[in-house]
Protein backbone atom coordinates (compact mmCIF):
# COMPACT_ATOMS: atom_id res chain seq x y z
CA UNK A 1 0.00 0.00 0.00
CA UNK A 2 1.73 3.47 -0.96
CA UNK A 3 2.08 5.17 2.37
CA UNK A 4 -0.61 7.94 3.49
CA UNK A 5 -0.59 11.00 2.21
CA UNK A 6 0.47 13.70 4.72
CA UNK A 7 -2.08 16.73 3.93
CA UNK A 8 0.24 19.71 5.01
CA UNK A 9 -1.28 22.61 6.44
CA UNK A 10 0.13 25.39 4.86
CA UNK A 11 1.70 27.88 7.00
CA UNK A 12 0.31 31.37 7.44
CA UNK A 13 2.50 33.73 8.61
CA UNK A 14 1.78 36.53 11.24
CA UNK A 15 1.51 40.29 9.22
CA UNK A 16 0.34 41.63 6.14
CA UNK A 17 0.76 39.31 3.34
CA UNK A 18 2.03 40.52 0.14
CA UNK A 19 5.29 41.31 -0.63
CA UNK A 20 6.16 44.97 -0.44
CA UNK A 21 7.03 45.07 3.81
CA UNK A 22 8.40 47.84 5.45
CA UNK A 23 10.52 48.62 8.62
CA UNK A 24 10.37 51.52 11.59
CA UNK A 25 12.44 52.72 13.75
CA UNK A 26 11.50 52.54 17.30
CA UNK A 27 12.68 53.40 20.71
CA UNK A 28 12.70 56.25 23.05
CA UNK A 29 13.04 59.70 22.54
CA UNK A 30 17.13 60.92 22.27
CA UNK A 31 18.59 57.68 21.44
CA UNK A 32 19.80 58.17 17.52
CA UNK A 33 16.51 56.73 15.80
CA UNK A 34 16.68 59.82 13.07
CA UNK A 35 20.65 60.24 12.78
CA UNK A 36 20.49 56.43 11.90
CA UNK A 37 17.34 56.84 9.49
CA UNK A 38 19.82 59.77 8.09
CA UNK A 39 22.64 57.51 7.77
CA UNK A 40 20.94 54.91 6.36
CA UNK A 41 19.07 57.11 3.80
CA UNK A 42 22.44 58.72 2.62
CA UNK A 43 24.99 55.81 2.27
CA UNK A 44 25.00 53.43 -0.78
CA UNK A 45 25.03 50.48 1.52
CA UNK A 46 28.15 49.58 -0.77
CA UNK A 47 25.68 49.08 -3.17
CA UNK A 48 27.59 50.25 -6.93
CA UNK A 49 23.44 50.46 -9.20
CA UNK A 50 22.91 54.21 -9.30
CA UNK A 51 19.06 53.87 -7.95
CA UNK A 52 16.73 56.79 -7.08
CA UNK A 53 16.58 55.62 -2.88
CA UNK A 54 15.57 58.68 -1.99
CA UNK A 55 13.80 60.05 0.63
CA UNK A 56 10.19 59.62 -0.35
CA UNK A 57 9.65 61.85 2.76
CA UNK A 58 11.61 63.37 5.92
CA UNK A 59 10.23 60.24 7.56
CA UNK A 60 10.14 57.84 4.84
CA UNK A 61 12.80 56.39 2.66
CA UNK A 62 13.52 53.48 -0.15
CA UNK A 63 16.94 51.90 1.34
CA UNK A 64 18.99 49.72 -1.20
CA UNK A 65 19.36 46.53 -0.15
CA UNK A 66 23.12 45.60 -0.83
CA UNK A 67 23.37 42.06 -2.47
CA UNK A 68 26.78 40.34 -3.88
CA UNK A 69 24.11 37.98 -6.26
CA UNK A 70 22.79 41.20 -7.55
CA UNK A 71 26.18 42.98 -8.17
CA UNK A 72 27.39 39.39 -9.57
CA UNK A 73 24.78 39.38 -12.43
CA UNK A 74 25.17 43.15 -13.42
CA UNK A 75 28.82 42.46 -13.76
CA UNK A 76 28.14 39.42 -16.27
CA UNK A 77 25.18 40.81 -18.01
CA UNK A 78 26.38 45.02 -18.18
CA UNK A 79 22.79 45.85 -18.37
CA UNK A 80 21.27 49.15 -19.62
CA UNK A 81 19.25 49.19 -16.80
CA UNK A 82 20.06 48.45 -12.75
CA UNK A 83 17.41 47.98 -10.44
CA UNK A 84 18.33 46.42 -6.75
CA UNK A 85 15.72 45.35 -4.56
CA UNK A 86 14.85 47.81 -1.91
CA UNK A 87 13.26 48.60 1.48
CA UNK A 88 11.24 51.06 2.61
CA UNK A 89 12.52 52.58 6.13
CA UNK A 90 9.79 54.67 8.41
CA UNK A 91 11.64 57.07 10.93
CA UNK A 92 9.06 57.19 13.94
CA UNK A 93 9.01 59.92 16.68
CA UNK A 94 10.25 58.58 19.95
CA UNK A 95 8.26 56.63 21.96
CA UNK A 96 7.62 57.66 25.92
CA UNK A 97 6.75 55.67 28.86
CA UNK A 98 2.65 55.84 29.45
CA UNK A 99 2.74 56.36 25.37
CA UNK A 100 -0.04 53.62 25.78
CA UNK A 101 -2.63 55.66 28.02
CA UNK A 102 -1.62 58.51 25.87
CA UNK A 103 1.25 60.46 27.64
CA UNK A 104 3.30 62.79 24.81
CA UNK A 105 1.91 62.29 21.90
CA UNK A 106 1.19 58.47 22.68
CA UNK A 107 -1.33 57.27 21.20
CA UNK A 108 -0.26 58.80 17.32
CA UNK A 109 3.16 57.26 18.21
CA UNK A 110 1.70 53.95 18.57
CA UNK A 111 -0.45 53.85 15.32
CA UNK A 112 2.94 54.76 13.53
CA UNK A 113 4.15 51.85 14.68
CA UNK A 114 0.84 50.00 13.55
CA UNK A 115 1.67 50.55 10.47
CA UNK A 116 5.01 49.15 9.59
CA UNK A 117 5.31 45.65 9.43
CA UNK A 118 8.58 45.08 11.72
CA UNK A 119 10.39 47.25 14.12
CA UNK A 120 13.88 48.15 14.47
CA UNK A 121 14.44 48.77 17.97
CA UNK A 122 16.72 51.42 19.01
CA UNK A 123 18.34 50.64 22.18
CA UNK A 124 20.87 53.57 24.05
CA UNK A 125 24.26 52.26 25.04
CA UNK A 126 26.52 55.15 24.12
CA UNK A 127 27.45 57.65 27.24
CA UNK A 128 27.16 61.51 26.54
CA UNK A 129 26.28 63.89 29.26
CA UNK A 130 25.23 65.83 26.49
CA UNK A 131 22.74 64.24 25.07
CA UNK A 132 19.90 64.17 27.92
CA UNK A 133 18.06 60.70 28.43
CA UNK A 134 14.43 61.19 29.09
CA UNK A 135 14.71 58.60 31.78
CA UNK A 136 17.65 60.21 33.14
CA UNK A 137 20.48 57.53 32.95
CA UNK A 138 21.71 55.21 30.55
CA UNK A 139 20.19 51.59 31.43
CA UNK A 140 19.11 49.67 28.16
CA UNK A 141 17.40 46.67 30.25
CA UNK A 142 14.90 49.68 31.57
CA UNK A 143 14.65 51.25 27.77
CA UNK A 144 13.82 47.95 26.32
CA UNK A 145 11.16 46.94 29.33
CA UNK A 146 9.37 50.36 28.64
CA UNK A 147 9.20 49.50 25.00
CA UNK A 148 8.06 46.41 25.22
CA UNK A 149 5.70 46.91 28.12
CA UNK A 150 4.28 50.09 26.15
CA UNK A 151 3.34 47.98 22.85
CA UNK A 152 2.33 44.82 25.43
CA UNK A 153 -0.51 47.25 27.21
CA UNK A 154 -1.48 48.87 23.45
CA UNK A 155 -2.26 45.39 22.11
CA UNK A 156 -3.78 44.21 24.97
CA UNK A 157 -6.33 47.10 24.59
CA UNK A 158 -6.87 46.02 21.19
CA UNK A 159 -7.63 42.21 22.11
CA UNK A 160 -9.87 43.45 24.98
CA UNK A 161 -12.08 45.71 22.38
CA UNK A 162 -12.09 42.55 19.65
CA UNK A 163 -13.40 40.28 22.41
CA UNK A 164 -15.82 42.35 23.18
CA UNK A 165 -16.86 42.52 20.25
CA UNK A 166 -17.13 38.81 19.87
CA UNK A 167 -18.74 38.40 22.96
CA UNK A 168 -21.58 40.44 21.90
CA UNK A 169 -22.39 38.24 18.58
CA UNK A 170 -21.91 34.96 20.61
CA UNK A 171 -24.17 35.95 23.10
CA UNK A 172 -26.85 34.73 21.11
CA UNK A 173 -25.59 31.56 21.27
CA UNK A 174 -27.04 28.31 19.15
CA UNK A 175 -25.35 25.56 16.79
CA UNK A 176 -24.78 26.94 13.67
CA UNK A 177 -21.62 26.83 11.62
CA UNK A 178 -21.48 30.58 11.91
CA UNK A 179 -21.43 30.65 15.31
CA UNK A 180 -19.03 27.78 16.10
CA UNK A 181 -16.41 29.72 14.02
CA UNK A 182 -17.09 32.92 16.08
CA UNK A 183 -16.77 31.08 19.12
CA UNK A 184 -13.69 29.48 17.82
CA UNK A 185 -12.24 32.53 17.30
CA UNK A 186 -13.37 34.08 20.32
CA UNK A 187 -11.38 31.39 22.39
CA UNK A 188 -8.51 32.46 19.97
CA UNK A 189 -8.26 36.19 21.35
CA UNK A 190 -8.69 34.94 24.70
CA UNK A 191 -5.90 32.88 23.87
CA UNK A 192 -3.86 35.78 22.97
CA UNK A 193 -5.02 38.19 25.61
CA UNK A 194 -3.54 35.70 28.33
CA UNK A 195 -0.46 35.38 26.39
CA UNK A 196 -0.10 39.04 26.49
CA UNK A 197 -1.24 39.19 30.53
CA UNK A 198 1.55 36.90 30.84
CA UNK A 199 4.14 39.56 29.84
CA UNK A 200 4.78 37.48 26.30
CA UNK A 201 4.51 39.44 22.92
CA UNK A 202 2.09 38.00 20.31
CA UNK A 203 4.85 36.69 17.66
CA UNK A 204 6.65 34.62 20.70
CA UNK A 205 4.03 31.61 20.19
CA UNK A 206 3.34 28.91 17.65
CA UNK A 207 -0.34 29.96 16.40
CA UNK A 208 -2.21 27.85 14.70
CA UNK A 209 -2.82 29.15 11.06
CA UNK A 210 -6.42 29.12 12.08
CA UNK A 211 -5.29 31.06 14.86
CA UNK A 212 -3.49 33.67 12.71
CA UNK A 213 -6.07 34.35 10.73
CA UNK A 214 -8.24 35.59 13.47
CA UNK A 215 -5.06 37.64 14.90
CA UNK A 216 -3.63 39.07 11.51
CA UNK A 217 -6.91 41.28 11.19
CA UNK A 218 -6.12 42.56 15.05
CA UNK A 219 -2.65 44.71 13.48
CA UNK A 220 -1.18 43.52 17.20
CA UNK A 221 2.71 45.75 17.95
CA UNK A 222 3.41 42.66 19.37
CA UNK A 223 3.30 40.34 16.28
CA UNK A 224 5.89 42.13 14.12
CA UNK A 225 9.56 41.22 13.59
CA UNK A 226 11.75 42.56 15.67
CA UNK A 227 15.40 43.38 15.11
CA UNK A 228 17.43 45.35 18.00
CA UNK A 229 20.08 48.06 17.35
CA UNK A 230 22.22 48.56 20.41
CA UNK A 231 23.52 52.11 19.74
CA UNK A 232 26.94 51.88 21.14
CA UNK A 233 29.72 54.66 21.53
CA UNK A 234 31.53 54.60 18.19
CA UNK A 235 34.95 53.21 20.49
CA UNK A 236 32.88 50.51 21.72
CA UNK A 237 30.90 49.37 18.30
CA UNK A 238 35.43 48.72 16.73
CA UNK A 239 36.00 46.85 19.94
CA UNK A 240 32.71 45.21 19.83
CA UNK A 241 32.80 45.31 23.72
CA UNK A 242 30.35 46.93 26.03
CA UNK A 243 29.39 46.41 29.59
CA UNK A 244 25.57 46.25 29.07
CA UNK A 245 25.90 43.96 25.79
CA UNK A 246 25.62 40.66 27.62
CA UNK A 247 22.63 42.44 29.69
CA UNK A 248 20.87 42.74 26.82
CA UNK A 249 21.38 39.58 24.95
CA UNK A 250 20.58 37.84 28.40
CA UNK A 251 17.52 39.99 27.99
CA UNK A 252 16.35 39.29 24.90
CA UNK A 253 16.91 35.54 25.00
CA UNK A 254 14.12 35.41 27.92
CA UNK A 255 12.09 38.14 26.54
CA UNK A 256 12.10 37.94 22.82
CA UNK A 257 13.90 34.09 22.11
CA UNK A 258 15.68 33.92 18.46
CA UNK A 259 15.22 37.42 17.86
CA UNK A 260 18.68 39.30 16.15
CA UNK A 261 21.17 41.73 18.23
CA UNK A 262 22.92 43.57 16.49
CA UNK A 263 25.73 46.20 18.01
CA UNK A 264 25.93 49.23 15.98
CA UNK A 265 26.98 52.36 16.17
CA UNK A 266 24.90 55.76 15.15
CA UNK A 267 27.76 58.29 15.51
CA UNK A 268 30.00 56.23 12.96
CA UNK A 269 27.66 55.40 10.61
CA UNK A 270 26.75 59.46 10.47
CA UNK A 271 30.69 59.92 10.45
CA UNK A 272 31.20 57.83 7.36
CA UNK A 273 28.16 59.23 5.16
CA UNK A 274 29.79 62.52 5.81
CA UNK A 275 33.34 61.22 3.42
CA UNK A 276 33.52 62.41 -0.01
CA UNK A 277 33.25 58.83 -1.60
CA UNK A 278 32.58 55.41 -0.55
CA UNK A 279 36.09 54.41 -1.30
CA UNK A 280 37.28 57.25 1.77
CA UNK A 281 34.59 56.11 3.88
CA UNK A 282 35.77 52.55 3.88
CA UNK A 283 39.75 53.47 4.15
CA UNK A 284 38.71 54.94 6.83
CA UNK A 285 37.16 51.61 8.12
CA UNK A 286 40.09 50.18 7.29
CA UNK A 287 42.24 52.15 9.22
CA UNK A 288 39.99 51.77 12.21
CA UNK A 289 39.58 47.78 11.46
CA UNK A 290 36.14 48.00 11.68
CA UNK A 291 33.36 48.07 8.84
CA UNK A 292 29.61 49.96 8.55
CA UNK A 293 26.89 48.26 10.31
CA UNK A 294 24.46 49.31 7.67
CA UNK A 295 24.21 46.49 4.96
CA UNK A 296 23.85 43.68 7.42
CA UNK A 297 20.89 45.68 9.30
CA UNK A 298 19.53 45.43 5.96
CA UNK A 299 19.58 41.92 5.34
CA UNK A 300 19.41 40.94 8.64
CA UNK A 301 15.72 42.88 8.58
CA UNK A 302 15.02 40.77 5.16
CA UNK A 303 15.47 37.70 7.09
CA UNK A 304 13.14 39.11 10.01
CA UNK A 305 10.56 39.72 7.35
CA UNK A 306 10.76 36.30 6.08
CA UNK A 307 11.96 38.08 2.50
CA UNK A 308 13.94 36.65 -0.29
CA UNK A 309 14.78 37.44 -3.89
CA UNK A 310 14.23 36.68 -7.33
CA UNK A 311 15.96 38.07 -10.50
CA UNK A 312 15.27 39.27 -14.23
CA UNK A 313 18.30 39.55 -16.03
CA UNK A 314 19.04 40.66 -19.45
CA UNK A 315 21.01 42.55 -21.44
CA UNK A 316 18.66 45.40 -21.08
CA UNK A 317 17.88 45.13 -17.53
CA UNK A 318 19.12 43.21 -14.53
CA UNK A 319 16.78 43.65 -11.45
CA UNK A 320 15.75 42.21 -7.94
CA UNK A 321 12.43 41.50 -6.99
CA UNK A 322 11.35 40.80 -3.60
CA UNK A 323 8.92 37.96 -2.19
CA UNK A 324 7.97 36.40 0.97
CA UNK A 325 9.83 32.95 1.24
CA UNK A 326 7.26 30.43 -0.10
CA UNK A 327 5.42 32.33 -2.68
CA UNK A 328 4.01 30.82 -5.78
CA UNK A 329 5.67 31.56 -9.33
CA UNK A 330 1.98 33.42 -10.37
CA UNK A 331 1.78 35.44 -7.20
CA UNK A 332 5.54 36.11 -7.92
CA UNK A 333 4.95 36.99 -11.26
CA UNK A 334 2.18 39.48 -9.74
CA UNK A 335 4.73 40.97 -8.24
CA UNK A 336 5.84 42.41 -11.71
CA UNK A 337 2.77 43.30 -12.75
CA UNK A 338 -0.71 43.34 -11.55
CA UNK A 339 -2.17 41.40 -14.69
CA UNK A 340 0.89 38.25 -15.18
CA UNK A 341 -0.42 36.70 -11.69
CA UNK A 342 -3.57 35.84 -13.50
CA UNK A 343 -2.34 35.63 -16.77
CA UNK A 344 0.19 33.30 -16.08
CA UNK A 345 0.96 30.23 -18.09
CA UNK A 346 4.60 28.98 -16.78
CA UNK A 347 7.86 30.27 -15.82
CA UNK A 348 11.43 29.50 -16.90
CA UNK A 349 13.80 29.09 -14.17
CA UNK A 350 17.29 28.70 -13.08
CA UNK A 351 18.50 29.12 -10.02
CA UNK A 352 21.58 32.04 -9.16
CA UNK A 353 23.60 28.79 -7.39
CA UNK A 354 23.85 26.96 -10.77
CA UNK A 355 24.81 30.01 -12.98
CA UNK A 356 27.48 30.99 -10.50
CA UNK A 357 29.07 27.54 -10.71
CA UNK A 358 28.82 27.35 -14.57
CA UNK A 359 29.71 30.33 -15.45
CA UNK A 360 27.11 31.33 -18.25
CA UNK A 361 23.83 31.07 -19.00
CA UNK A 362 24.46 29.14 -22.25
CA UNK A 363 26.13 26.78 -20.25
CA UNK A 364 23.45 26.47 -17.71
CA UNK A 365 20.75 26.20 -21.36
CA UNK A 366 23.90 23.78 -22.65
CA UNK A 367 23.73 21.18 -19.23
CA UNK A 368 19.74 21.26 -19.41
CA UNK A 369 19.98 22.44 -15.95
CA UNK A 370 16.85 25.63 -17.24
CA UNK A 371 13.86 24.06 -16.04
CA UNK A 372 9.96 24.86 -16.96
CA UNK A 373 7.47 25.32 -13.87
CA UNK A 374 4.02 25.89 -13.56
CA UNK A 375 1.57 27.40 -11.40
CA UNK A 376 2.41 25.37 -8.43
CA UNK A 377 6.24 26.16 -8.36
CA UNK A 378 7.33 27.60 -5.40
CA UNK A 379 10.04 30.91 -6.04
CA UNK A 380 12.89 30.04 -4.25
CA UNK A 381 15.48 32.59 -3.21
CA UNK A 382 17.85 33.59 -6.12
CA UNK A 383 15.84 32.01 -8.54
CA UNK A 384 16.09 33.99 -12.03
CA UNK A 385 12.92 33.53 -13.45
CA UNK A 386 11.26 34.05 -17.28
CA UNK A 387 7.53 34.30 -16.71
CA UNK A 388 5.51 33.58 -19.43
CA UNK A 389 1.55 35.15 -19.17
CA UNK A 390 -1.05 35.15 -21.52
CA UNK A 391 -2.94 38.49 -22.89
CA UNK A 392 -4.93 40.19 -20.45
CA UNK A 393 -8.82 39.53 -20.03
CA UNK A 394 -10.54 42.68 -20.74
N1 LIG B 1 27.29 60.70 21.29
C1 LIG B 1 26.34 60.26 20.48
N2 LIG B 1 25.33 61.11 20.17
C2 LIG B 1 24.34 60.64 19.36
C3 LIG B 1 24.34 59.30 18.83
N3 LIG B 1 23.25 59.15 18.10
C4 LIG B 1 22.58 60.31 18.16
N4 LIG B 1 23.23 61.21 18.90
C5 LIG B 1 22.84 62.57 19.21
O1 LIG B 1 21.69 62.50 20.06
C6 LIG B 1 20.75 63.51 19.72
C7 LIG B 1 19.44 62.85 19.37
O2 LIG B 1 19.62 62.05 18.23
P1 LIG B 1 18.42 61.63 17.30
O3 LIG B 1 18.96 60.78 16.24
O4 LIG B 1 17.64 62.82 16.90
O5 LIG B 1 17.57 60.76 18.35
P2 LIG B 1 16.06 60.26 18.26
O6 LIG B 1 15.32 61.12 19.20
O7 LIG B 1 16.13 58.86 18.74
O8 LIG B 1 15.59 60.37 16.85
C8 LIG B 1 21.35 64.28 18.54
O9 LIG B 1 21.98 65.42 19.07
C9 LIG B 1 22.39 63.31 17.98
O10 LIG B 1 23.47 63.99 17.39
C10 LIG B 1 25.45 58.47 19.19
O11 LIG B 1 25.54 57.33 18.74
N5 LIG B 1 26.39 59.00 20.01
MG1 LIG C 1 13.87 61.34 15.99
Amino acid sequence: MPPKKVVKEEPVLLGRPGNNLNAGIVGLANVGKSTLFQAITKCSLGNPANFPYATINPEESRVLVPDERFDWLCQQYKPKSQVPAHLTVYDIAGLTRGASTGAGLGNSFLSHIRAVDAIFQVVRCFDDAEIIHVEGDVDPIRDLEIINEELRIKDLEFAEKSLENYKKQTRRGGQSLEMKKLKEEEATVEKVIEHLKSGKDVRKNHWSPKEVEVINPLFLLTAKPVVYLVNLSERDYIRQKNKHLPKIAEWVKEHATGDTILPMSVALEERLTRFESDEAAAEECKNLGTKSALPKIITTMRKALNLGSFFTTGSDEVRQWTIRNGTKAPSAAGVIHGDFEKTFIQCIVYNYATLKELGDEATVKAQGKIMTKGKDYVVEDGDIVLFKAGAAKG
